[in-house]
């Protein structure tokens, strides 16, 4: 058997939260190990789906997945989560819930002006239009990590760098 523990991924939209998570998924399902994402695109058309953009209630979205995460990581499944999760104190209280040694915060690092030339989902412009109101990065703020557990920059390095960082990262901690 192995350890369980909350990888707990924030970043700006199109900063590749999500394309990561999927990835080092694979990647350690390939090495034996039982691990779920929770992404919180998808966590909003469902447990999430009353939640707004307001600061009040990503507050509530990130409880809500953190405690979710605390369930998995109770049944000795990897979790890992994919949320903007833009606040530090709820990053914080997420920490809080699944307990220091239990919690990984990885800082998925890529300029706004990158995230919004890669604009995957034409959100960007449409907050620039002003058609998407509270949008992360453009009219409400993202708050960068100070104490990340770990880094990744996926402007200035590759995505594949970026997985096998992670995959070291948590196999280290688990085994
Ligand atoms: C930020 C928004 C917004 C606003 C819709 N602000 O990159 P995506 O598109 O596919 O995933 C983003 C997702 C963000 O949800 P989270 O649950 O991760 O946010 S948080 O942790 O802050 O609660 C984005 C889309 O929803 N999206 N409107 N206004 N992202």
């Amino acid at each position: 058997g192995h350890k369980s523990l909350m990888v707990w991924l924030t970043g700006l939209s199109g900063s590749g939260k999500s394309t990561i998570a999927n990835a080092v998924l694979l990647e350690l399902f390939n090495k034996g190990i039982s691990a779920y994402l929770l992404d919180g695109d998808n966590l909003r058309h469902g447990l999430n789906s009353n939640l707004s953009f307001s600061p009040e209630d990503r507050k509530e979205n990130i409880r809500r997945t953190a405690e979710t995460g605390k369930l998995f990581v109770d049944a000795g499944i990897v979790v890992l989560s994919a949320l903007i999760s833009p606040f530090r104190e709820d990053r914080l209280n997420a920490r809080t819930i699944l307990g220091e040694e239990n919690f990984i915060e990885v800082y998925i690092k890529c300029p706004l002006e990158e995230c919004e030339k890669r604009d995957p989902k034409g959100l960007y412009k449409m907050a620039r239009r002003g058609e998407i109101k509270q949008f992360t990065g453009i009219d409400q703020e993202y708050e960068e990590p100070e104490a990340a557990e770990l880094v990744l920059d996926t402007s200035e390095s590759s995505m594949e760098k970026a997985v096998d960082t992670l995959v070291t990262f948590i196999m280290e901690k688990i085994i």
